[in-house]
């Protein structure tokens, strides 16, 4: 008797040190549109925008210097994210627009896909923006919407399907519009539906927050949006409340996941546009609405962090915190931005920002927080978002199939802050959607290379500057690619011109075995 409860503690405490350590619940906060300057870790001064929960996990946990998302727009670093794939690589890659069927297709292998092989429950909470429905058709929102999250490898997602400047401003649980009532149905379209329907340019006296460029289709809860729609009053949230809501649901879900290993993808809203964080953030930082945006976001990791602490998990999960895109100041509403900036550089020292593929555009806050695992510290070694597929594949011991996660490198050691572990060798960056222009780093080196010489709106961009078709770079000494030095280093110049055009022809930056 007494030999069995020998061998049933010491099957117990195995089983416990399994779970502790060997597979880690997982959650990825990633933050929308987040520059590398914008937290206090990273350079934000306390009186503009004070961010003492990410400032938290920074320091108990590892922060990244050159930690990068893979894209300077929301839907191309999405996809990478979870498919591990370039987005440049994908067909209508691009920012979605609220029609849009969904992007990823069920039978790719994606991150929750391969961590659902390793006994993860997996979910998404927050903001979506990579479509939803069937190729042709798109969202069906009176109907089932799919495919979506659910099939591509999802247990569970609650959802604002696009962007909230884009229409329609309801929740999607699962395959339904949350609240819906079949009496009242939703129609989303491009079109103006009827001549009197009220939009940002016929009803613009009556908007509490208005546009400085697009936004100015369907009027809901005083802010015009992208496109229009009709019906499903029932359905629709407050921009206000949308934090909260992610809080909540994502509370709701580890609660009852607690008992497994589990993966969510927290996929906050802030700070993109519109922004209108709930009224107990207005005035919290000094940079106006941005600011208190990102001080919203810092009180969702607060809640979170809390949340692990109540289930005794926090020794148990590895938080990777990121953003989607660098920042941008006037992304189409006069929210005061601009004027309130005052001297906070939301890009930290890097030039360009969200669009552009300088180091603004896609280097980003990156910090991973596993107390008792990962040791404090910061860390120069590269990694991107679109690692993380073949970091926590391998971390769980799931093989990657040899035609899936085309770019994505296992850097988990380093991502752990390991002694001596390095993290990927180079790196693509991109703008929006299939071959627009790209950057391309190599150790101290970068390239930005012009395929697409479409004047930019000067308004949107930190800053705009044309540039030849090729340029070079060297980080160590200008961060701020300021000085082209192409023509003094002809060969490192065309090397690593030769070296990004045989990534993009060979359809594949992964070795295939
Ligand atoms: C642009 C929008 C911008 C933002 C962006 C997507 C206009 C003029 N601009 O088209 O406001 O919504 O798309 O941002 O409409 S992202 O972070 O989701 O990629
Ligand atoms: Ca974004």
């Amino acid at each position: 008797m007494k030999r069995l409860l020998v061998l049933i503690s010491i099957l117990f405490a195995s089983h416990s040190i399994h779970a502790g350590t060997d597979r880690p619940n997982i959650i990825v906060i990633m933050a929308d549109d987040l520059g590398y300057g914008d937290v206090g870790c990273y350079g934000a001064k306390k009186k503009n925008i004070p961010t003492p929960q990410i400032d938290k996990l920074a320091k108990e946990g590892l922060r990244f210097t050159s930690g990068y998302c893979s894209a300077s727009t929301c839907t191309p670093t999405r996809y990478s994210f979870l498919t591990g794939t370039y987005a440049f690589r994908g067909e209508r890659t691009g920012i979605a627009p609220p029609t849009s069927p969904a992007i990823i297709q069920p039978g790719i292998e994606t991150l929750p896909s391969l961590l659902k092989k390793a006994g993860y429950k997996t979910a998404i909470v927050g903001k979506w923006h990579l479509g939803l429905g069937e190729p042709g058709v798109g969202p069906l929102w009176n109907k089932e919407l799919k495919p979506g999250p659910l099939e591509i490898g999802f247990d569970y997602s609650f959802l604002l399907p696009t962007t909230n400047d884009r229409v329609p401003q309801v929740y999607v649980e699962n395959h339904r519009v949350l609240n819906l009532d079949p009496k009242d149905p939703l129609w989303v379209g491009k079109k103006k539906p009827s001549p009197d329907h009220p939009t940002g340019i016929s009803h613009r006296h009556t908007l509490k927050m208005d546009w400085s460029h697009g936004h100015n289709s369907t009027i809901h809860n005083g802010i015009g949006r992208i496109g229009f729609y009709t019906g499903g009053h029932a359905a629709r949230f407050r921009d206000e409340d949308l934090a909260d809501k992610w809080v909540e649901k994502s509370n709701e879900w580890i609660a009852s996941n607690k008992d497994n290993p589990f993966f969510l993808f927290f996929s906050s809203h802030d700070l993109h546009v519109p922004r209108m964080p709930h009224e107990r953030f207005h005035g919290k930082a000094a940079t106006g609405f941005r600011g208190d945006a990102i001080v919203q976001l810092d009180w969702c990791v607060g809640e979170l962090l809390k949340t692990l602490d109540k289930h005794k998990l926090t020794k148990k999960t590895l938080i990777l915190f990121c953003s989607d895109n660098g920042p941008v100041l006037d992304d189409g509403y006069k929210d005061g931005a601009k004027e309130k900036l005052g001297d906070h550089k939301p890009a930290g020292p890097f030039s360009g920002g969200k669009y552009s593929v300088l180091e603004g555009g896609t280097r980003t806050p990156f910090i991973t927080y596993w107390p008792g695992t990962i040791k404090p510290g910061v860390s120069d070694e590269l990694v991107c978002t679109i690692d993380l597929a073949a970091s926590f594949a391998a971390y769980n011991k799931v093989d990657l199939p040899k035609d899936a996660c085309l770019d994505s490198f296992n850097v988990m050691d380093a991502l752990l802050g390991k002694a001596g572990a390095k993290g990927r060798d180079h790196l693509v960056q991109q703008d929006n959607g299939r071959g627009g222009n790209y950057g391309f780093r190599v150790g101290d080196w970068k390239i930005q290379r012009h395929d697409s010489r479409k004047k930019r709106n000067a308004k949107l961009n930190l800053e705009t500057r044309p540039a030849p078709r090729i340029a070079l770079f060297n980080l160590s000494d200008d961060a701020g690619e300021k000085k082209n030095v192409a023509s003094q280093h002809p060969d490192v110049s065309k090397k690593l011109a030769a070296q990004l055009d045989q990534f993009i022809k060979d359809g594949r930056s992964r070795p295939a075995n």
